[in-house]
């Protein structure tokens, strides 16, 4: 299986909740390294532009203020099969559809404010990572 990198984003609900540690240790027991790491505070654009394909959707304003209503954490994550293990991880969009034990299940209150974010693709994931990070930001690509 190849090595790949996802971008996950620890959401506002997440860091109110006080869930960075807990959330980050569950990502690295599974075998996630963490090569990028930041807080942040996304502005209602860079929310905007970070979740552009789903303008259109009736949720889209809510979607929008909420991940710019307060910090969140992006981090880059490299493992095999980083995409899909990934997305088990942290389980199903809507937290009362996912799997017994997954990061959504245990932690997130609905669907609009489900914990996590996790990259659907290895090509998204790396638009998403270029989003949060500059080269020279992500440990892995240093000597
Ligand atoms: P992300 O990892 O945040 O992209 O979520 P996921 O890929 O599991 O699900 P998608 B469909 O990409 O949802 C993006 C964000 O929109 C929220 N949402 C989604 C709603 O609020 N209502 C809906 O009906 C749907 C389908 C969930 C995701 N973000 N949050 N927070
Ligand atoms: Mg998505």
């Amino acid at each position: 299986m190849a090595v790949e990198r996802t971008l996950t984003i620890l959401k506002p609900d997440c860091v109110r909740k006080n869930l960075i540690g807990e959330v980050t240790r569950r990502i690295q027991e599974a075998g996630f390294k963490v090569v990028a790491m930041k807080m942040t505070r996304l502005t209602k654009e860079t929310a905007g532009g970070f979740y552009a394909v789903h303008k259109e959707r009736p949720f889209f304003g809510e979607l929008v203020e909420f991940m710019s209503s307060g910090p969140c954490v992006p981090m880059i994550l490299e493992k095999e099969n980083a995409i899909e293990d990934f997305r088990t991880l942290i389980g199903a969009t809507n937290p009362d559809e996912a799997d017994e034990g997954t990061i959504r299940a245990d932690f997130a209150d609905s669907v609009g404010e489900n914990m996590v974010h996790g990259s659907d693709s290895v090509e998204n994931g790396k638009i998403e990572a270029a989003y949060f990070f500059t080269e020279s930001e992500v440990v892995a690509n240093k000597a």
